[in-house]
This record gives C-alpha cells, structure tokens and sequence, in this order.
C-alpha cells in the first residue's frame, strides 16, 4: 500500500470522500488521488517521495512556480505581524490600488476569501442595483458553489455527472437561466423575451471549467451590447482567467469591457484571497455605503494579502507574460505533433499561461464539442502520464496551467513522456 493510498483510507473515514474538494478525489479518471507532502517550482512530490512535473498548479494560483522566495518571505513577514486583525489594514488598501491600476475596468474592489465568494457577492450586488432577479448564466460555466451558480455548472459537478446540484431549492434555481457558450442568438432571443427582468449575465470570458474553450468575438460583443441595451450587468468571472491570460485578464486581451469583475486563485498568490470590482456607481452600492450586505472575517487577511501584492508585483516584470505564452504554446504544440505522428485523435490549444487538452480531432469551441471527446482516452493518458512523473488535472474538464518555474527543459520532459505513451498506444 502506497503512502497516499494510507492516507486517503485515513481521510475517507472523517471527510466525506477523503478530500476537501470533489474534483480532487480522482473519482472521474479512477485510482487513488495523490497526497501531496510539498511542491517547490514546477514539481509537486507525492507523500511516497515521487515527483511529478505539476500543470494543476493549485487549479491556477501558482503562476510563479511552488514556494517561490519572494512569497514565502512576504508570508513570512506578514505572519510575524499577526496573521488576522478583523480590521483594516495599510497591505489592503495597497492590493485595492495596485488591483485598480492594473485593470482598467475595476474603479473600486472589495476583497473576500474565495472565488466563490466573490461570484456569489457580485451577483447579490448586481441583483440589488437592478432591483431585477433574473441571472444568465453557460452550460458549463463554473462560479463557485453558491445556489443560483450551481446550475448545469462545470469542474468538479460536470466531472461527477452533476452538473445541477440536490440541495438548491428549485425556486432559486428557477432564477438561473442557462445558454450555449459561445452561441450570440441564444442570446439574442434570450434578451428579446426577458431582458427587463435580466440582472446580470456572468460568464468565464474564457472558459477553463469545461476544459478549455475560447470564446467568440461575436458572442463576447453580443454579452457587451445586450446587456447594455437592457440594462443588465455584465459579469466577467475571471477567478481563474485574471492575471493569468495577461496582466488585464481575458477581458484586457479581447478588449471587452464588464461592469464587473471577479478575481481569485493568482490575486490571492496561493493563499486564500478573491476579489470583485468594477463600476463605481454598481460598487457604492456595497454596505457600508450602500444597501447590499456582504461581510468577511478573513476578507483583506493581511497575510493573504501579503502573498497577492507580491504576486502581482512580480507578474508586472516586462516580458512575464510572453514568456509563459510561450512557454504553454511549446508544451501545446509538441504534445499536438507528437499526436499527429502517432495518428492520435488529440488536440491542444492555449491561451496565455491556460492550455487544454483534447481527445478529439479538433479544439472544441462549445459544451456539447467538448463533451464529445473521448473521456476514457483521457482518463488512461492522464495515469499514463503520472507513472511518467507528469500531473495533469484529474478530469477532462479542466484546464491546465504553466509557470514561470516551467523551464524549456520541463516542457521537454513532458513532450518526451506523451510521444512514449502515445507511440504505444
Ligand atoms: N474548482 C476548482 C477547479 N476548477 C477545484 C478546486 C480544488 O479542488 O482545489
């Protein structure tokens, strides 16, 4: 029995599942999920001393490789101060600036501890400064775990086959209506039946819950401009796509403007901190300003805030971003031709520091594209790879992620370990 095997009996016996976290319990791609003992730059080591080159990268956060100095030291410091005050703090109010100068269309943030946090004060915000209950959300998309959210969702509910989850009452989801990602006339007919009753449209402006999808022009203008038209206001989650497509998220490559903005995993530098911002005139409607009640004893924590200033500090280096650009692309395009050689039906594409993987011919650009490709050649290429010593997500719907620890010579590796698997295949 293996050391994580030992560990995961232990764990089933007082966690429901043996993890905290569905998508992390290896149900989708079977066997036993890795205990991990510690991670340093691009490699995380299993608690039975193994290493594997890790793309899972916390689900995002890691944009600067494992126990980077620079982040360590900032925690560090920052715990020797005290590590909660439940009151405010110089390190918040620098992150807000920071987080102000860095995305244009953030005029004021408020900061909490999750992603799901932030999705789900962001749509209560929205709601009240419509006065309008309706929301519109993507087969696919996932915000976090709140009711209204966890409607045909994706990640871990897609994973499992429970994409709508028991438990949200049937009257709150009734407020959730869902789309076609990707599909502008879905829209369009959407809006013409009950645009005055929409509060919000949210939406993963790139989509990295359902593997990785790339949006549409004219799906991302039709978003813009239907919600202006009917007043409804336009959410761009970018828990997982901010400061990791580029230093202006998804919204700053493909030039579209939200009236809010949701930020998570590399804002929070690994630790706990999330994030949502936008418009002046929605977010004054926050308490203590405004009638829209969202609190937090852990929200601003000086040291998770401590982790994300440095992060972003770093992220700003000139050239940060080309490199892992291209350093993802190296990773897509080898592991795509090493594919072809071998008449394998596979695909990849990548998007800044976010790349997916696909069984199937061609990179899907929609729910039901995805949900097409070959989930069993998934699941044996993904164990194929970690006895090769490379991690990758344990799902087929989730996106992947490099770092600026990712040297050329990794990507090497992982390329040499695919075209072993795939000329065996
Ligand atoms: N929702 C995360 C993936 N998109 C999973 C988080 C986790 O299991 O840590």
């Amino acid at each position: 029995m293996t050391r994580s095997e030992e560990l995961f009996a232990r764990a089933q016996r007082v966690i429901p599942g043996g993890v905290n976290s569905p998508v992390r319990a290896f149900k989708a791609v079977g066997g036993t999920p890795l205990f991990i003992a510690r991670a340093e730059g691009a490699r995380v080591w299993d608690a039975d001393g193994k290493a594997y080159i890790d793309y899972v990268g916390s689900w995002g956060p890691m944009i600067l490789g494992h126990a980077f100095g620079p982040i360590v030291e900032a925690v560090r410091e920052a715990a020797l101060r005290g590590t909660s005050y439940g009151a405010p703090c110089a390190a918040e109010v620098e992150l807000a600036e920071r987080v102000v100068a860095l995305v244009p269309s953030i005029e004021k943030v408020r900061f909490v501890s999750s992603g799901t946090e932030a999705t789900m004060s962001a749509l209560r915000l929205a709601r009240g400064f419509t006065s309008r209950s309706k929301i519109l959300k993507f087969e696919g998309c996932y915000h976090g775990h709140s009711d209204g959210l966890l409607v045909k969702a994706g990640s871990g509910a897609l994973t499992f086959g429970q994409p709508s989850s028991s438990g949200v009452p049937a009257e709150i989801a009734a407020l959730t209506t869902v789309l076609d990602y990707n599909d502008p006339a879905g829209l369009e007919k959407t809006f013409a039946e009950i645009g005055n009753e929409i509060a919000a449209v949210i939406v993963e402006p790139v989509a990295g819950n359902m593997n990785l999808i790339l949006p549409k022009r004219e799906f991302l203008d039709a978003m813009r401009n239907l919600c202006t038209k009917h007043g409804a206001v336009l959410i761009l989650d970018e828990v997982m796509s901010g400061f990791r497509v580029g230093l202006q998220g998804a919204h700053g490559h493909y030039g579209i403007k939200p009236d809010l903005v949701t930020l998570g995993k590399v804002m929070g530098g690994g630790l706990p901190a999330a994030a949502f911002g936008g418009r002046r005139d929605i977010m004054q409607c926050l308490a203590p300003l405004g009638a829209v009640y969202q609190a937090g004893t852990l929200s601003g924590n000086p040291v998770a805030v401590a982790a994300g200033l440095a992060t972003l500090k770093l992220v700003q280096a000139p050239g940060f971003y080309e490199r892992l650009t291209r350093t993802a692309k190296q990773m897509t395009e080898g592991l795509a031709a090493s594919a072809a050689k071998h008449d394998i039906p596979f695909s990849a594409q990548s998007i800044g520091s976010m790349f997916g993987l696909y069984f199937s011919g061609k990179a899907p650009t929609s729910y039901a594209e995805v949900m097409a490709s070959d989930k069993a050649a998934f699941n044996r290429f993904f164990h194929a790879m970690l006895d090769e010593g490379v991690y990758l997500a344990p799902s087929a719907f989730e996106a992947g992620f490099v770092s600026a620890a990712h040297t050329d010579a990794d990507i090497a590796q992982t390329i040499a370990a695919a075209d072993k698997i795939f000329a065996a295949w």
